[in-house]
């Protein structure tokens, strides 16, 4: 995988670096992306299930989504993308991690300070009295979970149409404003306020790069676009700045 100079020249240069990651950074651990095959439950899309419109309705449908995902998430363990990005971390003096993802997979490969956009999928609270209440209490035929008070247990992400933690948002973009690179990696670049993200950084000046074996709608705005898996790309653009440290 060849790493264009510019983004390894400018990398080697950085101050600070600023990465994105979608779902396509957990793609290769085996867990679906949204907007890919396996994005589909029973037949339901993910943005008409994670939703408030979407719970209410039915909420066996969306818990049993949701403890499907939870066990699946267990199974499945970090990959060569998440493990490359810690590498990176290590070598910038100042490096930021946002997510959109929440596998928890990045924590796991042992990233610190995740800045987790969606929250966290094996979290849950209550609906009701929003105390945290296990999601994955009782068998499937005992849906819905319900919280001791009675309200319903959801999982402790951010749904579509409800606002993503202020002060988690807030240092995303101060990131994305202050850095000398910005790698946007696995994301289709659809759902905001994420996906204003990698424009913000390039707006305020830097060098902003993505990761993904399809272009993204993104793609026509970047400065470069490295196409092909984050487990491949990561590795050799870490391993490549690694032999560049070497001979500076
Ligand atoms: C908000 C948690 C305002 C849940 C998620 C109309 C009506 C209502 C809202 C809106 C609307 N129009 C716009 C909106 C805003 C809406 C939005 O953007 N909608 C989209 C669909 C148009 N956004 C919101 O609602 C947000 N909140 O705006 O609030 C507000 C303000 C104040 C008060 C009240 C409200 C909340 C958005 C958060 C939604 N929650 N997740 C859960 O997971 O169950 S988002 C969910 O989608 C996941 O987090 C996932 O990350 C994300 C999808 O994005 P991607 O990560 O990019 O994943 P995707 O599958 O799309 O793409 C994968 C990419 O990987 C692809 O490009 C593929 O090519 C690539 N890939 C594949 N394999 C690999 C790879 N790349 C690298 N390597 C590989 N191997
Ligand atoms: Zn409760």
């Amino acid at each position: 995988m060849l790493i264009p100079d510019a983004l390894l020249h400018r990398l080697a240069a950085a101050r600070a670096v600023a990465v994105l990651t979608g779902a396509g950074v957990s793609a290769e651990s085996g867990v679906p992306t949204s907007r890919g095959a396996g994005g589909f439950y029973e037949g339901h899309r993910p943005e008409d299930l994670a939703s408030p419109e979407g719970f209410r309705p039915d909420p066996v449908l969306v818990q049993r989504w949701y403890r499907h995902r939870r066990r699946l998430v267990r199974e499945v363990a970090p990959n060569p993308a998440h493990h490359a990005l810690v590498r990176l971390a290590a070598l910038v003096p100042r490096f930021t991690l946002v997510t959109q993802n929440v596998d928890g997979l990045h924590e796991r490969a042992g990233s610190p300070h995740v800045l987790r956009l969606h929250g966290a999928l094996m979290e849950s609270r209550c609906a009701t009295c929003a105390r945290s209440a296990d999601l994955d209490a009782g068998p499937d035929d005992a849906l819905p979970v319900r919280c001791t008070c009675g309200g319903l247990v959801r999982p402790g992400v951010v749904w579509f149409g409800e606002a993503l933690l202020v002060d988690v948002l807030e240092a995303a973009e101060q990131a994305a404003t202050t850095c000398d690179v910005f790698l946007s990696v696995g994301t289709s670049g659809l759902v905001y306020p994420a996906a204003a993200l990698p424009g913000m950084a390039r707006a305020a000046g830097a060098f902003v790069a993505e990761v993904n074996p399809e272009p993204s709608v993104l793609a026509p705005h970047l400065d470069a676009v490295l196409a092909g898996p984050a487990g491949v790309v990561l590795p050799a653009l870490v391993a490549a700045l690694e032999t560049h440290r070497a001979h500076a």
